[in-house]
Parts: C-alpha cells; sequence; structure tokens
C-alpha cells in the first residue's frame, strides 16, 4: 500500500492535510483535510474523490445491512418468563408494584373513558388498551422536571406527570381548561396535529440543554406520525444540536386503518433515526421492563450531554382508533387480533409479578376499586367546571388581543350577558 501525507499551510490561521490512497501502484482516491482557526472555531472539513472499494454497486444490499442490524429488545416474553437477565432494569419490589398498578389503572381508565364517552359525557377520545407498557412502563422511567409533548392518544402519560384526571376529562371535552398546564408540570396539551410534538420536543430540549438543567423532553407519536415532515425535522434538530431529547414512536401497526407497510418502505421505524445520526432502538411495546429500560437508558445519555434517543415500540390499541365512529373489524382480522391480545403487556406482566410473588388477585381488584373511584370523583369535578363561554376562549389566546378579535370578544360579551 502506498499512502503518503502532504502537509502545509495555506494561510496563517488554517492547515491543510492531504492523504493520497492507493494499492499497489494503482491510484484509489485522496482525501483533503482542512482545519481552520477562525475566531476560536476548530472546523474539520473532510472530502474523498473516490470510493476506496471497487466492489460492484448493491444498493439492495447495503439497505438490507442496515436494516438487519434492528431487533426487537426484549426481557420479558409473552408468558411473563425473563429472556434477557442482562438488561433487566434495577426497579425495586415497589417499584414493580406501583408500575402494575398505573397499567391497571390505565387500563380501567380506558374502559371508563370509552362508556363515558358512549354516555356522551366525554368528548375526543382515543382508547389505549394494549399500549399500557409503551405509555405507562416510559413514563415510569421519567423524573418530574423532565417535559412531555404527548400525542391525543397519551393523556395517561400526562396524568401520572400530574395532570389531575378531571382537568383531562376537560381536554377531551374541548374545554379550554383542559389545556391550561398547571403551574409546576411539565407537560403540553395533548397534540392533534400529527408530529407537530416532535418539533416542539426539539425547541424545548434544547431550551433545557442550554439552561444547563438535567432533565429531558420526552415525546409520543404512532407509527403514522413517523411520517411526517415534522417528524423528520424534530429529529434531525435534536440530533444537530445534541438536544437531550427521547422521541418514542409507539407502532401499534396502522395509522387509522392504513396499515404499517402502507405508509411507509422502511422495514422498522427505528431506522428512520440513523438519518439523523441518532442512536435509535426497536423495542417490544407489550414488555413493560424492556420499554422501561430502553428509555431509562436513553434518558440516562440524554441528561449525560450525549443527545436525542428513538425508541419505536411495537405494539397494538386493542381498541377503535377513536370514539369518532371506525371499524377496526373492516381493517383488522380477528386472528390478528387475537395474536396481540396473546402479548397483552397487563397480563404478561401479572404473570412475571405473581411469579416473583408480588402481586395478587385481592392487589388488583383493590387497584381496580380505587380506579373506578378516582375516575368517578374526577367527571363530578370536571362536570362542576365553569361553561364554557366564548369570550373566555378568546381572552386566554392573547395577553393583547389583535383588533379583529377585539370586535368578536365585544360582540360575544354583550351576547353573553343577556
Ligand atoms: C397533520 C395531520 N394529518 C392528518 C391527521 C388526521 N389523523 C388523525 S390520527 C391519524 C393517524 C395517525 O396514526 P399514528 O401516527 O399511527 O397514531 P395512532 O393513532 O395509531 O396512535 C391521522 C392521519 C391529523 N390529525 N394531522
Ligand atoms: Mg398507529
Amino acid at each position: 500500500m502506498v499512502q503518503f501525507a502532504v502537509l502545509f499551510h495555506t494561510q496563517a490561521d488554517s492547515l491543510i492535510t492531504i492523504v493520497i490512497v492507493g494499492v499497489r501502484n494503482c491510484y484509489l482516491g485522496y482525501s483533503v483535510t482542512k482545519y481552520e482557526h477562525c475566531y476560536g472555531r476548530k472546523e474539520e472539513v473532510t472530502r474523498m474523490s473516490a470510493k476506496a472499494n471497487k466492489a460492484p454497486l448493491d444498493v439492495k444490499k447495503k439497505i438490507k445491512a442496515i436494516e438487519d442490524q434492528f431487533e426487537m429488545f426484549q426481557i420479558l416474553n409473552e408468558e411473563g418468563k425473563v429472556v434477557n437477565e442482562a438488561a433487566l432494569p434495577e426497579l425495586t419490589d415497589e417499584q414493580l408494584q406501583e408500575l402494575m398498578r398505573r397499567m391497571v389503572f390505565t387500563r380501567i381508565l380506558d374502559q371508563r373513558s370509552i362508556s363515558l364517552n358512549r354516555q356522551g359525557r366525554l368528548g375526543f377520545y382515543a382508547p389505549t388498551a394494549g399500549q399500557e407498557a409503551s405509555q405507562i412502563a416510559s413514563h415510569f422511567a421519567l423524573e418530574k422536571e423532565d417535559w412531555i409533548a404527548p400525542g391525543y392518544r397519551d393523556v395517561p402519560q400526562i396524568v401520572w406527570h400530574g395532570v389531575p384526571l378531571s382537568q383531562a376529562f376537560l381536554w377531551s371535552r374541548g374545554h379550554y381548561m383542559g389545556g391550561q398546564m398547571p403551574e409546576g408540570v411539565r407537560a403540553l396539551p395533548p397534540q392533534i396535529i400529527i408530529g407537530a410534538q416532535y418539533v416542539q420536543t426539539a425547541g424545548i430540549a434544547l431550551g433545557l440543554k442550554k439552561r444547563g438543567e438535567k432533565a429531558v423532553a420526552v415525546t409520543y407519536t404512532g407509527d403514522g406520525g413517523s411520517s411526517q415532515g415534522d417528524f423528520y425535522e424534530g429529529i434531525n434538530f435534536a440530533g444537530a444540536f445534541k438536544a437531550p431529547a427521547i422521541f418514542i414512536v409507539q407502532n401499534n401497526q396502522f395509522a387509522i386503518s392504513t396499515p404499517r407497510e402502507k405508509q411507509t418502505a422502511a422495514k422498522t421505524i427505528a431506522q428512520k433515526g440513523v438519518a439523523a445520526g441518532i442512536p435509535s432502538i426497536q423495542v417490544d411495546g407489550m414488555d413493560p421492563l424492556a420499554v422501561y429500560a430502553a428509555v431509562r437508558d436513553a434518558r440516562e445519555r440524554a441528561v449525560n450531554g450525549e443527545g436525542p434517543t428513538l425508541i419505536e415500540t411495537i405494539c397494538y390499541r386493542f381498541g377503535p382508533h377513536t370514539m369518532s365512529g371506525d371499524d377496526p373489524t373492516r381493517y383488522r382480522s380477528s386472528e390478528l387480533d387475537t395474536e396481540w391480545e396473546r402479548k397483552d403487556p397487563i397480563v404478561r406482566f401479572r404473570k412475571f409479578l405473581e411469579g416473583k410473588g408480588l402481586w395478587n388477585e385481592e392487589m388488583e381488584n383493590e387497584t381496580i376499586e380505587k380506579a373506578k373511584e378516582e375516575i368517578k370523583a374526577a367527571i363530578k369535578k370536571a362536570d362542576e367546571a365553569p361553561k364554557q363561554k366564548v369570550t373566555d376562549l378568546i381572552s386566554i389566546m392573547y395577553e393583547e388581543l389583535p383588533y379583529n378579535l377585539k370586535e368578536q370578544y365585544e360582540l360575544y360579551k354583550e351576547k353573553e350577558s343577556k
């Protein structure tokens, strides 16, 4: 191999290295590295004029090699048995029980929300059953000082982050008070525009970094959301600025009625993170311990200045997309439903905990009864909220109203006084 380097100064403030590479007198290419010292910044610019690899081009092989690197991270299998001892997260018995309590509570909240919606007592509702490991175990790995930017299906995470349930119900009803996060609760209202929360999260994370806070910004979207422009902009920005963000994609296999395979040619959603230069991982989203471990690890790296992570959780929603009228039997087979019901995160975690003597029927019933009582009290409180007025909606939006809204405000104020 022939290889030599030429070093010379072009100007007083820069240095250029040229490396010429060849094998047995055959020229393969050169690389130019320029070190610039300008305004105290040191930049490195490297260019290769030719590829040293003269093998025939096989782009399909290359993408396959990348895709094959992504395999689903799992700790608990469907029977609740540990299949990856080395990755078991350090959680005390009490923490494991608390995680189970939260998951059971959330399943009951889902059932009650569906019936409240049918009774006309809730507004917009996107069912969550099946996604408890992806939602609750990921949140369990966070701290109070972390920010959450949820999607419309991610109400449970912000409730566990400190948003009162009554307020979550008001959000569902489209009441303006539902969107006003309590002081000290670091959560945004759930986002309806698919993917928009990814851009907001990149910004929040950069803000945390600039303020030197040891906290992360975490966001959630779905498999469909990963096909939006905002998704790519968000992960790219966070990657470029090494912002402490965790991007969670809950891949529940469908974007309303569109199967995942039809809305992206990517074999995995995790691989989309590679383009943004950020560590990305595919996790069993029906396994609470795997989700917890992946998010905890991502959080640790983020607060240590190592930048963002993308986590794809492979999961399934047992119910319809929303309560607005879609019928899953028209786009999903009962065989597929049954296959995923066998992976139920609550059943799996219950088996694991029962095996350790940490859970029993009595504890589960107690959790269910408590959940029902809390939900009943919260809906009662939501009912007591003042009736929403158009003037309220207008006045909370701006500190100073633009002239056209001022006119409308006056108009409605008069109407409301009658
Ligand atoms: C920008 C934008 N486009 C379209 C919609 C309509 N829409 C609402 S939910 C949804 C599917 C989202 O699917 P996915 O991201 O997989 O999340 P999931 O509902 O499965 O949790 C679409 C297209 C929207 N809300 N926002
Ligand atoms: Mg989806």
